[in-house]
């Protein structure tokens, strides 16, 4: 069967973690994504965390599957001229080095533009045109100044980060919809174009109800935050702990056996009332007037939880999951990365997918979340440094032996 972007070719000048999960998507759509390294390091993430000594790291490897390599230093004129004429054949460039690095090369967007029209190019900085535009920026720096951090926490202790990587991953995402979107556009202007997402902007873009409670706080205390009725807000959005973001409370709630992870979160919705005091046998409380209604409730979420909590510890969280489910009350197990690893389900719809890599065996990755009725994925291995450097300057450029001689006496390759 096809694939989505069949036919779409990515010169892929991605590093680290933030570009390459953009490319790894497009290339699990089908596009031929090239990724182009520097000779003899590569990306720096093949090195970094190494569970196994001289193999690509699973930094690298969970990041850079179903893709190419070529290894080209785009620093020499020769590997210019092979970078000339990769920009030339392909349909997106993509980078997300340090502010102004491919401009330094020689390849500003005017330039792109002049060899290949039709190019879309993409970047990825940690920030967009302001006082902080020429800055270097990582995860857990975007973190802190896209707003997830300063309203993420406990009231009482210091801005915390997410292990969901929304600065670099949930950039990624945002730019494959850019650059998508821009090839869509150019089938009726013919027309490539520059897709710029800065780290801080998509960071906030998740954070947008944040900014909505930012809004709200003028006209009165947030209710559903732990702050209220008995403590106190100042003029920035707090920390809400595990209070759910939305209009429905909800909280974690500790689950039997005392481990680590044992617990589950829970939703109070209107409707879920009942039958959750009846579970936990409390049906005392269904029509109680000082507990009945969702305003009765907010001045004492806290008790509310205490007593689902009084019912929940002496349960398993998957029998809580189970026995709420059949009640339509939404909750969910708090699961660890070893429970998500081994859950079959994920694994039989490819969300969780195991690898063969020629130097490193088997390994489990996660696979495209995304599913398309009409573009299956099938999850390869991330190649090595340089693995298709003469295939693709062969099959693309039409090199013959001498090219590919001259260029590697060159140093370009
Ligand atoms: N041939 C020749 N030179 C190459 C090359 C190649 N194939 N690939 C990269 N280089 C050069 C770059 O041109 C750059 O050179 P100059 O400094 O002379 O312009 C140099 O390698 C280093 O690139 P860099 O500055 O991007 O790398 P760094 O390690 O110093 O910074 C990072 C890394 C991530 C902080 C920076 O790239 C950045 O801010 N990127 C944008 C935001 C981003 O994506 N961050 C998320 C990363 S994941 O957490």
């Amino acid at each position: 069967m096809g694939k989505a972007l069949d036919g779409i070719r990515v010169l892929d000048m991605t590093h680290v973690q933030s570009g390459p999960t953009c490319t790894q998507l497009l290339a699990w759509f089908g596009a031929d994504v090239i990724k182009v390294e520097r000779p003899g390091t590569g990306d720096v993430t093949r090195h970094q965390l190494r569970d196994l000594p001289d193999v690509d790291s699973l930094y690298f490897t969970m990041l850079n599957s179903n893709k190419r390599s070529i290894t080209l230093n785009t620093k020499t004129d020769k590997g210019k001229e092979i970078f000339t004429k990769l920009i030339e054949t392909c349909d997106v460039l993509i980078e997300n080095f340090a502010p102004g690095a491919l401009d330094r090369m020689g390849f500003a967007w005017e330039r792109i533009q002049e060899i290949n029209p039709r190019i879309v190019y993409a970047s990825i900085k940690g920030f967009g045109p302001g006082p902080y535009v020429d800055c270097k920026v990582y995860e857990n720096v975007s973190q802190c100044t896209g707003g997830s951090a300063s309203t993420t926490g406990f009231d009482d202790g210091p801005p915390v980060v997410t292990g969901a990587q929304i600065g670099d991953s949930g950039t990624g995402l945002h730019v494959a919809l850019g650059i998508v979107t821009a090839l869509f556009q150019r089938q009726t202007t013919g027309r490539g174009q520059r897709v710029v997402c800065a780290m801080q902007d998509a960071v906030l873009n998740l954070c947008r109800v944040k900014l909505r409670d930012q809004q709200r706080l003028a006209h009165g205390p947030l209710k559903e935050y732990p702050q209220y009725p008995n403590g106190v807000f100042g003029n920035e959005v707090p920390r809400a702990g595990h209070a759910s973001g939305g209009g429905q409370p909800g909280h974690v709630v500790k689950c039997a056996h005392g481990g680590p992870n044992d617990y589950a979160y829970v939703i109070i919705q209107v409707q879920g009332w009942a039958p959750l005091m009846k579970v936990i046998g409390r049906e005392d409380l269904i029509e109680n007037p000082e507990w009945a209604t969702p305003e009765a409730r907010l001045t004492k979420l806290d008790d509310c939880f205490a007593l689902i909590e009084g019912w929940t510890v002496t349960k398993d969280k998957f029998e809580v999951m189970e026995i709420l489910n059949d009640l339509g009350v939404p909750c969910g197990p708090v699961l660890s990365m070893k429970e998500l690893a081994e859950e079959s389900s994920l694994r039989a719809t490819g969300t969780v997918a195991e690898v063969d890599h020629p130097e490193r065996g088997k390994y489990l990755t996660v696979g495209n979340p995304i599913k398309l009725s009409d573009s299956p994925v099938e999850v390869k291995a991330s190649p090595l440094l340089g693995e298709h450097t003469e295939e693709i300057l062969k099959e693309i450029l039409g090199f013959d032996e001498g090219d590919i001689a001259e260029a590697r006496e060159q140093g370009a390759i």
